[in-house]
């Protein structure tokens, strides 16, 4: 017998989670002060995510997906994208769409029910929110075929969540980007849950990031808790797919700290002892520690940055408020050229005042 291949996943982590630096950092994490950004980027998600979820509670906004836990995974994906890039985000990926530039307001707009939460003016290029798992990898594949016929020096980069790995859909389009050798990332958020079902019985693979090998494409995993290691990967991956030198599929190992939604109960299929030990592991705390050993933060800056954080999320709730309802009329607007009469009949009721206006 001969061996024809061998393959081996790389993990990558910088920062563990009790702060400790376990290999040589990167040269952009040299000067701490490079981390910062991240850092007060991070703290804003995670307050933005606590306001949605108290606003779901309250009845303002409906069914919202909490980014809790994964702060590291969207601070660190916004800072190595290039502004000409695109992103294709699946439903949880708010953290790094604030980061593009998109008014903080627009997600709760989403998550109130209305459509123009998924008009994204300040970063026009970038795609709506995906709620059919999967979805955007295909459309990714688009993206960047575009990109490539072009001959653009640019990205496309798609994320999905560990449970989107078992679809069709996932493997169609990795093997797809390796085969044309695309300018395109995958980048699986490995939350350890697809709603209630947990990552060991979702496949029998021993990491996500292999499903990779079998497309021929670059593939590797990182702690998706450590900001640095973030960075450092995606920027890696990004910068291959610019250059010319194709494809990967990247694995963040990460943890869903929340709910899956708010529509969701997960103590009733996960124990309180897992949870209690990921928050142990948890992103924010983890990069301020380090911050503050290399002397980079203080209790300063903390408290001046919460003061920042809590009246730009006051901001944005107020310009939710603010927004006027959208004419109801423009839920038939893009489905059909002539509207079937299942349809008619409703816009008819809403223009004889029958299916009007209610307040937010
Ligand atoms: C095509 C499709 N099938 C089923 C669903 C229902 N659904 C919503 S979220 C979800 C689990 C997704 O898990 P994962 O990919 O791990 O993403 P996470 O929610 O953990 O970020 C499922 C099955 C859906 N939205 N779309
Ligand atoms: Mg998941």
């Amino acid at each position: 017998m001969t061996v024809v291949a061998r393959f081996e996943i790389e993990h990558t982590q910088y920062v563990d989670h009790l702060g400790k630096v376990v290999r040589p950092l990167p040269a952009f994490a040299k000067n701490a002060a490079a981390m910062v950004p991240d850092y007060r980027a991070m703290v804003l998600m995670r307050a933005l995510d606590a306001k949605a979820i108290a606003m779901q509670r309250t009845g303002q906004i409906g069914t919202y997906a909490s980014t809790l836990g994964k702060e590291a995974i969207d601070a660190g994906v916004g800072a190595v994208l290039q502004r000409d890039d695109v992103v294709l985000p699946s439903y949880r990926e708010s953290g790094i769409l604030f980061l593009r530039g998109i008014s903080p307001h627009r997600v709760f707009l989403y998550w109130g029910g209305d459509e123009r939460g998924n008009e994204f003016p300040e970063s026009p290029r970038d795609f709506p929110f995906c709620v059919p798992i999967g979805l955007q990898l295909s459309h990714a594949v688009g993206v960047a075929y575009a990109m490539k016929l072009r001959g653009e020096r640019r990205a496309a980069l798609a994320l999905c969540g560990d449970g989107a790995t078992s679809k069709g859909d996932f493997y169609e389009a990795i093997n797809a980007a390796g085969t044309w050798k695309l300018p395109m990332v995958v980048l699986i958020v490995n939350n350890q849950w697809a709603i209630s079902v947990p990552r060991k019985v979702q496949t029998a693979a021993a990491t996500l990031a292999q499903k990779g090998i079998a497309a021929g494409i670059h593939c590797e995993q990182f702690d998706g808790n450590d900001a640095i290691a973030v960075r450092d990967v995606v920027g890696r991956a990004l910068a291959r797919a610019r250059g010319g030198d194709g494809p990967s599929l990247l694995e963040a190992i990460t943890y869903r700290l929340s709910d899956h939604t708010t529509a969701d109960d997960a103590s009733r299929y996960r124990s309180a002892e897992e949870l209690a030990g990921m928050w142990k592991r948890e992103p924010i705390v983890r990069l301020r520690d380090w911050l503050v050993a290399q002397g980079a933060w203080g209790r300063e800056q903390e408290e001046k940055l919460r003061g920042e954080v809590a009246e730009r999320v006051q901001q944005a709730v107020q310009a939710y408020l603010d927004t006027p309802q959208p004419d109801p009329r423009q839920m038939f607007a893009h489905l059909y050229a002539e509207l079937p009469r299942a349809y008619a009949w409703q816009l008819d009721a809403i223009e004889k005042g029958n299916g009007g206006n209610h307040a937010r």
